[in-house]
């Protein structure tokens, strides 16, 4: 029965909103979960979403289910933003899935009911929720080493030594395509040349967790790091989220994609996840796929979406180089120039626990307790307040 059941323990991102939430302070600041917020302090519907759905309202005929997998057209489009236009299509099977999260998950169920169960490795650190979805699906959780002791540059020796020395073939690896979740910190080109080499001796099955495509430095810039993957290895699966890249966050836009080593291994492949997402939510959500779909149809909504997404990039860069300019005006010593080198909405402050509890407690502003600051969550006419309070808690 029921009554033996004990509280879970709040998610360490999300649970914070709800503190953040409830905080009465008129001047509190959320820089904790990663949602993109504008000048006035929102989460903007995008232009381009706004003009598909308009559209679908007039066209859409029909709320019947989507195959198991999802539509074909978006599917496609999916492969070609991931992929390009050169794969070979008849090797990469798609499926939409309900956000990344919901792509990670179809893809942890795939190598445990497919291919083992196979053991994952994982960056230390990496976004909290993966260890908990591969742990769902019982799969043997490593790490690899992948912050370096200064918390601000990637361990790259670390990593390959931990990979070459410690995995075994037949062994998944985590990778997060651009924009790492918690820290901001990627490999570089010639970097991802050494890992696809690594992966590709030692026979590993890269994962690849593609939830910021865009806001590194470019949509197909940011795809690079898996064309070198697949430039030495003829397997792959990618876990693709929609969230940020067009602001679809609540409508649940995702999809994972298996790269086969050739079509009649993909129509197996294909034919067992189909086979896993009908147990689980039969199929996906019509809405936020179609709306993606329509932009990608239609070439104006596609530049306007290129614009947006743009300037969603272009302006999280500039708050980086504000908040360093800003901390250094305030006097309080420590460099914080080390962001203007990281990509995407995250970094790691190098603030510690009690530093992060005290600008909660005493400041109202909410970071993650690892230290990870939202820089996409930043405004230009709070930069002032923000950097004065990380001041204060740095001088102590
Ligand atoms: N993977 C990483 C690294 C993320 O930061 C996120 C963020 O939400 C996801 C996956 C999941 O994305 P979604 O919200 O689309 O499920
Ligand atoms: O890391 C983040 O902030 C985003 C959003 O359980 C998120 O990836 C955070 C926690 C979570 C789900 C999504």
């Amino acid at each position: 029965h029921l009554g033996g059941i004990q509280v879970a323990p709040p998610d360490a991102i999300l649970g914070l909103t709800d503190a953040f939430k409830a905080d009465k302070n008129p001047d509190k600041m959320n820089l904790s979960v990663g949602v993109y917020k504008d000048a006035s302090g929102q989460t903007p519907i995008l232009r381009c979403v706004k003009a598909a759905e308009r559209h679908l309202v007039e066209t859409e005929a029909t709320k019947g289910y989507l195959p198991i997998d999802g539509g074909p057209d978006y599917r496609d489009h999916v492969r070609t933003l991931v992929f390009g236009s050169e794969i070979d299509s008849t090797r990469v099977c798609v499926a939409q899935t309900p956000g990344g999260t919901g792509g990670l998950r179809q893809a942890a169920a795939f190598l445990a009911d497919q291919m083992g169960p196979t053991r994952v490795w994982i960056p230390s650190p990496t976004w909290a929720n993966h260890k908990a979805i591969f742990a769902s699906e019982e799969l043997p959780i490593e790490e690899y080493r992948y912050l370096a002791d200064d918390k601000k540059s990637l361990d790259a020796a670390g990593m390959l030594e931990d990979l070459r020395t410690r995995s075994k073939p037949g062994d998944a690896v985590l990778l997060h395509a651009c924009c790492h979740n918690p820290t901001g910190v990627d490999p570089t080109l010639s970097q991802w040349k050494e890992i696809a080499s690594v992966v590709s001796e030692k026979r590993l099955l890269p994962l690849i967790d593609f939830a910021y495509q865009g806001f590194g430095t470019g949509l197909e810039e940011d795809a690079k790091s898996i064309a070198e993957i697949l430039s030495q290895v003829d397997e792959a699966f990618v876990c693709s989220s929609f969230s940020k890249n067009f602001g679809l966050y609540s409508e649940r836009v995702g999809a994972l994609s298996i790269v086969s080593a050739d079509a009649k291994t993909s129509v197996s492949v294909q034919s067992q996840m189909k086979r896993l997402i009908r147990c689980n939510y039969s199929n996906p959500p019509r809405h936020g796929a179609a709306v993606v779909a329509a932009i990608l149809d239609d070439a104006d909504l596609t530049t306007m979406w290129h614009d947006e997404l743009n300037q969603m990039r272009t302006r999280i860069k500039d708050l980086r180089e504000r908040f360093v300019t800003t901390m250094k005006s305030t006097g309080a010593g420590h460099d914080f120039s080390f962001l203007l080198d990281q990509n995407g909405m995250f970094s790691f402050s190098g603030l510690n626990p009690m530093q992060v509890d005290e600008l909660r407690n005493e400041h109202s502003i909410y970071i993650v307790g690892s230290g990870r600051i939202n820089v996409a969550g930043m405004s230009e006419n709070k930069m002032e307040q923000l950097c004065g309070a990380v001041a204060k808690v740095i001088e102590g």
